[in-house]
Order: C-alpha cells, then sequence, then structure tokens
C-alpha cells in the first residue's frame, strides 16, 4: 500500500507527540531512550500529549519527567507525520510529532528511569543508533530548517516512503 492510500484510511486527526532538542554551542543534547517505544535509540525527550495538555505543556512535562530540565522559550522546528504501512491503524501507532529546540531551560539534563542525556556536537550526531527517519531531517532542522514531512514506515521500521513539505508550523 502507498502513504497516499494509507493516509486515506487513517481516522484523523493523527495523535501528538513531541520531541525536544536542547542546544548550546555546536552541541545537541540527545538522550538514550532506556525503555518503551524506541528503546536503544537516541532522541530529545518527549512523548505524548496527554488529554487536556495543549502540545507545549506536553513537551515541557516530558522533557522534565525524562531529563529533569524545564525547557524555555520552545521554538517548533519540524511537523513530523509517522505512518506504519504494515501495523493495523487500529494498532494506534500513527502520529504526528512536533520538534521543538530551545536555548534556554533550567536544571541540569539529569539521567532518569527513561533517559540518559548525553552531548553532541551537531555534526557528530549518532544518525546509526537513532530512528532511521531521522537521518533525512534532523541534520536538516540543526542547519536551521524548518520542516514539514510525511514518513511511511514498512515491517522492519525503515522509512518505505517520505515527503517534505513547506513549513506550515
Ligand atoms: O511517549 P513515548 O515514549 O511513546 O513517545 C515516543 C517518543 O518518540 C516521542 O518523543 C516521539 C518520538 N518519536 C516517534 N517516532 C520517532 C522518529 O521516527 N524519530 C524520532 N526522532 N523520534 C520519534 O514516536
Amino acid at each position: 500500500m502507498t502513504l497516499v492510500q494509507f493516509k486515506a484510511k487513517i481516522p484523523h486527526p493523527l495523535r501528538i507527540a513531541t520531541i525536544v532538542f536542547l542546544l548550546r554551542e555546536n552541541e545537541v543534547l540527545l538522550a538514550m531512550k532506556k525503555r518503551g517505544f524506541g528503546e536503544g535509540h537516541w532522541n530529545g525527550a518527549g512523548g505524548k500529549v496527554e488529554p487536556g495538555e495543549i502540545v507545549e505543556e506536553a513537551a515541557i512535562r516530558e522533557t522534565q519527567e525524562e531529563i529533569g530540565v524545564t525547557p524555555k522559550g520552545l521554538v517548533k522546528v519540524a511537523v513530523l507525520n509517522f505512518y506504519f504501512l504494515t501495523i493495523p491503524v487500529e494498532e494506534n501507532w500513527n502520529q504526528q510529532v512536533q520538534v521543538y529546540f530551545t536555548t534556554e531551560w533550567s536544571g541540569e539534563p539529569t539521567e532518569s528511569e527513561e533517559m540518559r542525556p548525553q552531548w553532541f556536537r551537531c555534526y557528530e550526531i549518532p544518525l546509526q543508533e537513532m530512528w532511521s527517519d531521522d537521518t533525512l531531517w534532523l541534520p536538516r532542522v540543526l542547519a536551521g530548517e524548518k520542516l514539514n514531512a510525511d514518513f511511511a514506515f514498512d515491517q522492519d521500521k525503515q522509512v518505505a516512503e517520505y515527503a517534505f513539505r513547506p513549513f506550515s508550523g
């Protein structure tokens, strides 16, 4: 099935999740996901938006819970739709991930039960140990672009199809 055919089957709107990347001079804070969805991958902090929360509140809460930091001045840099072509729609894997950068926060990045944070140079991010789509968008947003995109994954959770669109927030 193609991405266009699959999208037509999805009950809209997509569930929304967040990712937050802290930035300091030429470095980005990633964190190793220790359990659950995405285990074994480096990523920003983040997770699902709970009922009653606005998206930025969820981004702040998840960052506090996962790496012990309160981000301020979040800037949205990407809106990514993820579609799992081989997983039944009812299993609810498909989601929209809103990606934020921040250069301001309070607290020190600290390991939690869920994530182990570590600073990386922006041009040395461990793409081999990240989600397969990250190689397509993360270097671009770290270089200053803002993006909207759709990614479709095959049964091995590898990118089967993707499309970028102009950023619309
Ligand atoms: O609450 P939970 O741990 O399930 O949230 C999943 C986190 O993983 C959330 O921050 C969004 C993020 N995430 C995906 N898919 C992808 C992806 O393909 N790339 C990256 N970098 N993050 C992803 O759900």
